[in-house]
């Protein structure tokens, strides 16, 4: 056995069993055991944006990290804005990048680079001097690193950088697993102080482990209790959602829409969430969004067991027999003719079947969320990180950890062409992803953020860096050439009988709705 061997097969015995994978001439030993330990599923991507995105797809749904398989420097460069978007995500993800022997590196060939530089901006653990012993100890500890929540922005992703020389020499053992860690509990006294101050000005800001169900329905009954608000933050990894869950408003984005929003609110409490702030800073606009006079209290950070605190906070409110305000289903009246972003939201919210999961990115998607809450159960995964090219790979991973459901990738035109290589893999991996390229011909929200500016002509020139009408790009024909069929939509009855198409059979599809 040699040190890659001894890698894959503990990775596979603590229940990694999946890799994302974009391999070079540094990987080959690592591919050799791949090949030859059977239960360990490659998943070829044909840009490591997608390897990364499709990891951290398959770990929101599953809770189960995924391996990326990425080619030195430059693969895990290329894989970089989806890991920040992991990283944001809390998702434990474990990269095993490819690098020279050590001895190689002084050599400066071709492919060397300070791969350690560029692991450290996305990863909590990074270790790069392995040696074929080392090297099946070393993956138990990234994998226990990436089940370990972090505070803050800190993420959960490991980034096992593997010289070669430690691949093909002899290994004698096959490390086992060490425990997975557990999340800290917040104290009494935090919980204590929380209870004492909450009232009907209050607001729970919810994210993280702050939005699993348990922890939405203690909210949900504390909300009922004392008539305060509950809000999630504007773009958390992963909600539950549909009929039956507890109903939770949302922040805006705009800076001056969340401060609206929480006019009025004497404290915000935070569970899983950070204070709130603004994704850019605008020269007239405070980063921080909280409102004058407001105060914040934490009741348990985003690494802590939010659901517990939660629980114990509900409990010392007498909360427990309270009537949850939970999404009731509706029926709605099914828009016609022309097509609108609004339009495709409800159509598309009508006909999901029951444990639908949606992949965001930039693009109308968005607006499918408010009409599906009273449609069907489903999943929702969030574009954590703002870095474009997500929902596509995000989809991969997400119909590879649940094959039974219905994936949808809700993108902009400008998101889709950042990777669309995710469309080979949907068609060769023969996933059920309906991808929904919301199509405006523009970068439409660069407009908007543009005119917020106080511009009111845009210029030739300007125009031209938010326009993708010229060339016009055919975006059937590209998932075609990629192997998923499709169809453009141009009004509200095309739209819902090429969704009806893409429903009845299996494996991925494309609607382009003109928008
Ligand atoms: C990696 C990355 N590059 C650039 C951006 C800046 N950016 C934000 S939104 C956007 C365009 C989005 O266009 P599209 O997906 O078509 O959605 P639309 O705004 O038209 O609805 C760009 C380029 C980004 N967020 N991430
Ligand atoms: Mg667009």
């Amino acid at each position: 056995m040699n040190g890659a061997e001894s890698l894959v097969r503990a990775l596979v015995n603590a229940g990694v069993d999946v890799c994302f994978a974009n391999p070079g001439t540094s990987e080959m030993h690592l591919v050799q055991a791949i090949d030859g330990v059977e239960k360990m599923r490659s998943v070829l991507c044909l840009f490591e944006g997608v390897c990364t995105g499709a990891a951290d797809g398959y770990a929101r749904v599953s809770g189960r990290p995924a391996t990326t398989l990425l080619h030195l420097g430059p693969g895990l460069g290329n894989g970089i804005a989806n890991l920040h978007n992991a990283r944001r995500a809390a998702t434990p993800l474990i990269n095993l990048v490819g690098n020279h022997a050590l001895y190689h590196v002084d050599f400066d060939a071709p492919l060397t680079s300070d791969i350690d530089t560029l692991a450290r901006n996305v990863s909590s653990w990074i270790k790069s001097d392995s040696t074929a012993a080392s090297l099946s100890r070393d993956g138990m500890q990234a994998l226990c690193s990436a089940m370990q929540p972090r505070p803050g922005s800190a993420g959960q992703v490991s980034t096992l950088i593997i010289p070669a020389d430690a691949c093909w020499l002899e290994a004698q053992q096959v490390a086992s697993a060490t425990a997975v860690p557990i999340r800290e509990s917040v104290t009494l006294q935090q919980v204590e102080q929380v209870a004492e101050h909450i009232d009907d000005r209050s607001l729970i800001l919810l994210d993280k482990q702050g939005l699993d169900l348990a922890a939405r329905f203690s909210a949900a009954k504390i909300a009922a209790k004392l008539g305060c608000r509950i809000a999630m933050v504007t773009f958390p990894a992963r909600v539950e959602g549909g009929p039956g869950t507890p109903l939770v408003e949302r922040l805006p984005y705009f800076p001056e829409h969340v401060l609206a929003s929480l006019a009025g609110v004497s404290q915000i409490i935070l569970a899983g969430a950070e204070a709130p702030v603004s994704f850019f800073a605008y020269p007239e606009s405070e980063s921080l969004l909280v409102p004058k006079g407001c105060k914040v209290l934490e009741l348990a950070g985003g690494h802590q067991d939010v659901v517990g605190a939660l629980a114990q906070l509900e409990a010392l409110l007498g909360a427990s027999d309270e009537e949850p305000k939970c999404y009731q289903r509706q029926s709605v009246d099914i828009p016609q003719g022309g097509l609108s972003t609004a339009k495709v939201a409800i159509i598309l919210a009508s006909q999901m079947p029951e444990k639908s999961i949606f992949c965001g990115d930039s693009g109308g998607g968005g607006a499918v969320y408010e009409p599906a809450q009273t449609a069907a159960a489903h999943t929702w995964l969030n574009l954590t990180g703002g870095s474009i090219g997500q929902g596509g790979p995000v989809s991969i991973g997400a119909a590879i950890a649940a094959p039974d459901a219905r994936v949808f990738a809700l993108l902009g035109d400008g998101a889709s062409m950042y990777t669309n290589q995710a469309f080979w893999t949907q068609a060769r991996e023969s996933l059920n992803v309906t991808t929904v390229i919301f199509n405006n011909q523009r970068y439409g929200i660069l407009e908007t953020e543009y005119r917020r500016l106080g511009v009111n002509e845009i210029g030739e020139r300007a125009a031209s860096l938010f326009s993708l009408a010229g060339p016009e790009i055919d975006f059937v024909g590209l998932a075609a050439s990629m192997g998923v069929p499709g169809r453009r939509a141009t009004n509200c009855e095309s739209f819902s009988g090429a969704l009806e198409e893409s429903l009845a059979q299996s494996g991925p599809f494309l609607i382009e709705a003109f928008v």
